[in-house]
């Protein structure tokens, strides 16, 4: 490839289709639709700054139209872009209580369920730091044709066929996996196509950050705090201390420490004795971005994908990034608790 030449996520998308003679294509077809509903999200997110200028989300624009939230906002592009789209039966959103469903034809036709958190970390929109889009993509076990129903959705993270994220920062990136690896498409604003940036994402086994909301530490299980006193100690040999980075979105902290080595940690606490993180949209999605860059994700006991959900919006312990240090928290909570 010559320094002119770019690959698009289209393109790329086409290109691993035509890898897999049987494939008929309508998992490419949703993905391009992912990508083009992640274009307009972004435009919006842009623009979330001058806000103060156009008018506060929930009051009434210029035009008598009320003003969305960004999150509402996002919930609903994604639903109508994935409903044009036809290959979605159903989708569940971390914004709505139930999953819906698309009641005509075409839609229950369609071979996959949707999950998505679909602006994740939004508490953050307002003071201009980055935030991002999960989602993950399963064959319905209903029969095509058929209504979905919630047995489509509460299936094992290890049956997802795809997932991925959008991470709305200094760039907005798009890393999505079908289980062949992980590739990265920067979104390219000049000519408004995501292009392919990181051909192959690997994460480092070992790394030399941890995340965790340390605000939280007085009521962690005893295995973490452990693991976290392991990481501030002195060891020049495994480069301790680490560094502790936390931005409280979580695609941003996975992200950068998928590329650059470290663990993400959302263990339970007193206000969220579940954990925090929702396993079917946040976890399971970044669980299998995660093992596909060569890392682990874990509940500090099982993996992640293995665990058989029980309800849409169940709550997880969760604990992601370099392989070696997942193990190693791993090890603490064992002997610890947690
Ligand atoms: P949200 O779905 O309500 O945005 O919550 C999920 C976010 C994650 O992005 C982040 O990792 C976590 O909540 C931060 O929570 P906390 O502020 O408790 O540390
Ligand atoms: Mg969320």
């Amino acid at each position: 490839m010559n320094q002119f030449e770019v690959t698009t996520l289209n393109e790329f998308i086409l290109d691993n289709q035509s890898k897999f003679p049987k494939a008929e294509g309508d998992l490419s077809h949703l993905l391009h639709h992912v990508g083009t509903a992640a274009k307009i999200i972004n435009r919006e997110v842009n623009k979330a700054g001058l806000v103060d200028i156009l008018g506060e989300m929930g009051s009434t624009n210029v035009q008598g139209e009320d003003q969305k939230k960004l999150d509402v906002y996002a919930n609903d592009h994604f639903i109508s872009a994935l409903h044009s789209c036809g290959e979605v039966c159903a989708i569940a959103s971390e914004e709505n209580e139930t999953f819906i469903f698309f009641d005509d034809e075409r839609s229950r036709l369609g071979k996959y369920v949707f999950l998505m958190d679909p602006l994740d970390g939004s508490s953050n929109i307002d003071v201009n730091v980055s935030i991002g889009t999960i989602f993950s993509i399963y064959k319905r076990k209903t029969k095509v044709g058929e209504k979905a129903t919630m047995e489509d959705f509460l299936q094992p993270g290890d049956e997802q066929v795809a997932a991925g994220y959008v991470l709305y920062g200094s760039s907005t990136m798009l890393v999505y996996t079908t289980g062949q690896g992980i590739s990265g498409f920067t979104l390219d604003p000049s000519i408004g196509e995501f292009c392919l940036s990181h051909q192959v994402i690997k994460s480092p086994e070992d790394g030399y950050i941890y995340s965790i909301n340390e605000g939280n530490y007085l009521k962690f299980p005893a295995g973490v705090k452990q693991y976290m006193k392991y990481c501030q100690e002195k060891d020049p040999a495994s480069n301790r201390p680490y560094s502790s980075r936390y931005i409280g979105s979580l695609v941003s902290d996975i992200h950068r420490n998928l590329l650059k080595g470290g663990i993400f940690m959302y263990p339970v606490t007193e206000s969220a004795p579940k954990g925090k993180l929702r396993l079917l949209y946040e976890c399971n999605p970044i669980a299998f971005i995660v093992e596909q860059a060569g890392g682990r994700a874990t509940d500090g006991h099982q993996r992640i994908m293995a665990l058989k959900p029980t309800s849409l919006h169940q709550r997880v312990p969760f604990y992601a990034g370099s392989k070696n240090m997942v193990t190693k928290v791993e090890e603490f909570i064992k002997v610890f608790g947690g």
